[in-house]
Formats: C-alpha cells, structure tokens, sequence
C-alpha cells in the first residue's frame, strides 16, 4: 500500500492520484494541511525537504518530484502504456514531461497561485507575465497534438497526466487556452475515470 502525502488543491500530487487510479494501485492520501503550515513542520520536513506536496511513501522508499514518482510507479508496475518503452515513444513522453515542469508550470503558478490562491498576498506583476507567457505556450501544446491523439501518439501516457493536470489547473483560474486541439485532447482526458477522481471540488 502507497501512502501518498497530498492536497486536493495541487496539481502535482493530483497527477499522481490519477496513475495510481488508472494503474487500480492500493493506496492511500495523507492530506497535508497547507494553510496551517504543515508542509514546513519537522516532520514533513523529514519526508520532503523541499516543503511540497506530493511525497510518495513506499516502505522505505519516500520520493519526492511528481513526475519522478509517475515514473517510478510505471518500472516498479511495468505500466508500460503508461510509460512506453519504444525509444521514440519514451522520448516524446520524457520530452513533455520536462516540459510540463520547466516550461509550462512555472506560468500555471504564475497565474492560478495568485488569482486564486492568495487573496491580498497576490502578485499582480506575476499574474501579467503568466498572462504575457501562456499563449505562446499554449502554441507549443497545441503544435504537439496537431498529429496525435495524445502527446505520445495513439494512447494517453504520464506524459498526458502530467500536463493535463496542469490544464485544469488553469480552469480554476478561468485561463485554459481555447485552441482546438487542446480542447479535444482534454475531452479525451476528461474520459479517463482516473484523472477525473483526481479532481477536486470547484
Ligand atoms: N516540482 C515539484 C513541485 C511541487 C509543488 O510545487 N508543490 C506545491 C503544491 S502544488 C507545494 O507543495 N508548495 C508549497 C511550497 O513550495 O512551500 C513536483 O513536481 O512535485
């Protein structure tokens, strides 16, 4: 049995909950109360230094990094639709998953963590280049999925997971990005009973 230390409200353990719903994995969700400063107490800290959620508890296995988890669950499960083998294929999910965290991520908390999450504490200069920065972006998404069903061809992979946990996200900012192919691809992912149980409530 995983234990998986979370909130509702991240889009980095949300993730994590749709693999291990998808892969039917036995688990269970430690929530971490954010607001009261959990995530930075002593004995979270021992869990994952970095103060974040989500820390995937395996025995003695304890990984932080949300889509080093996602990749850790798919060698340990052999899922290997969810993270495919084939060379190209691998590629093409090790591509979007990198970017998802480098690229696209820090323009989502740009947004949603300052619209929605912190009240008076809000960076409104944040809100702006995350404005400034998501239609090229978006571009990039949107380019990626002009020939494929998924971001790594015919079949959804953590690869998907991971960025349309991102998509939603921006749904809590009212800022998902209207192109076509976007839209149909997160139609396609709204079909997946996993990442729908991930979701919290709006
Ligand atoms: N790169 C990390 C990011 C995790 C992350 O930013 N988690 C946020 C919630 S969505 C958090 O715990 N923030 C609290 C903090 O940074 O102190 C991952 O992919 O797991």
């Amino acid at each position: 049995m995983y234990t998986l230390y979370h909130t509702p409200y991240s889009q980095h353990a949300r993730r994590v909950v749709s693999l291990l719903e998808e892969a039917g994995l036995d688990y269970e969700l430690r929530r971490i109360a954010m607001d009261k400063g959990e995530h930075a107490s002593p004995p979270y800290l021992a869990i994952n230094p970095n103060h974040q959620v989500p820390t995937l508890v395996d025995g003695d296995v304890k990984i932080h990094e949300s889509n080093a988890i996602l990749r850790y669950l798919c060698v340990k499960h052999g899922l290997t639709d969810w993270y495919p083998k084939d060379l190209k294929l691998r590629a093409a999910v090790e591509q979007w998953l990198d970017w998802n965290q480098c690229r696209f991520s820090p323009t989502v908390v740009d947004i949603v963590l300052n619209t929605v999450f912190m009240g008076d504490q809000a960076d409104r200069a944040a809100i702006e280049r995350g404005r400034k920065n998501l239609p090229e972006l978006a571009a990039i998404l949107e380019a990626g999925l002009a020939k494929t069903a998924f971001l790594a061809g015919i079949k959804p992979t953590i690869a998907d997971l991971s960025v349309a946990s991102n998509i939603f996200h921006l749904s809590l900012a009212d800022a998902v990005p209207g192109e076509p192919n976007i839209a149909a691809w997160y139609k396609r992912m709204g079909e997946l009973g996993g990442f729908r149980k991930s979701l919290p409530p709006v």
